[in-house]
């Protein structure tokens, strides 16, 4: 083949474990309230079912991912990093990590940049790419555990395959969309139908 294939990563999710991270937080800060299991998560947006949980929960859910140290503490998805680094190396292969700050940026954003120098190396800096919109960034892959991934380009030229996590695992898919399931799953070959 003679074109390159070009993957997007997300992160929270996909290479960092936001819900779990999330999860000892919580319960750490607020012991007392109740709490989702990861078996219970359902819908992309942990803040909108704690927020149905009681409706006071729902801001006490946004502290924690506002509050310094969250983002670069969350600990490596099984795999993530390996299959990363390997696709990195793969010939006639870009990969760069497709990632959406929160609004609340006084942290986020300089430890997402913080997690991947110190999980995947200073080289890899120059391959995050920060946006609030994905469907503006052109690509054959894009790998996010989000199910809805919309923006202002209608016709986003990748194909996006859901990268299971437990908020989705339940989810219907529409019939030409591709899973993920984990790191563990064949995404080489997901890849590989890519190539031309
Ligand atoms: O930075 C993450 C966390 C945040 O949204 C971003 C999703 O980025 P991608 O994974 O799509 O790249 N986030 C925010 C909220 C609530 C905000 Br109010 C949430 O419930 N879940 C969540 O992931």
């Amino acid at each position: 083949g003679g074109k390159r294939l070009r993957v997007l990563v997300d992160m929270d999710g996909v290479l960092a474990d936001f819900e779990g991270g999330f999860l000892k937080k919580y319960r750490a800060k607020y012991p007392d309230e109740p709490y989702i299991t990861l078996e219970d998560r359902r819908g992309f947006w942990v803040s909108s079912q704690y927020g149905q949980l009681r409706s006071d929960l729902c801001e006490k859910a946004i502290s924690i991912w506002e509050s310094k140290d969250f983002f670069i503490e969350l600990d490596p998805l099984p795999g993530g990093l390996g299959a990363v680094k390997e696709m990195a190396k793969m010939e006639n292969t870009d990969v760069f990590l497709c990632t959406s700050p929160i609004k609340h940026y006084h942290h986020c954003p300089y430890e997402k940049y913080a997690w991947v120098e110190r999980h995947l190396g200073p080289d890899f800096l120059d391959h995050v790419i920060l946006t609030t919109d994905k469907t503006v960034v052109a690509a054959d892959l894009l790998i996010d555990d989000r199910p809805d991934i919309v923006g202002v380009e209608t016709g986003p030229v990748w194909e996006h395959v859901l990268f299971t996590a437990c908020h989705n695992k339940h989810q219907a898919l529409s019939p030409d969309q591709r899973r993920l399931l984990s790191w563990a799953d064949d995404w080489r070959a997901i890849l590989d139908s890519k190539r031309q």
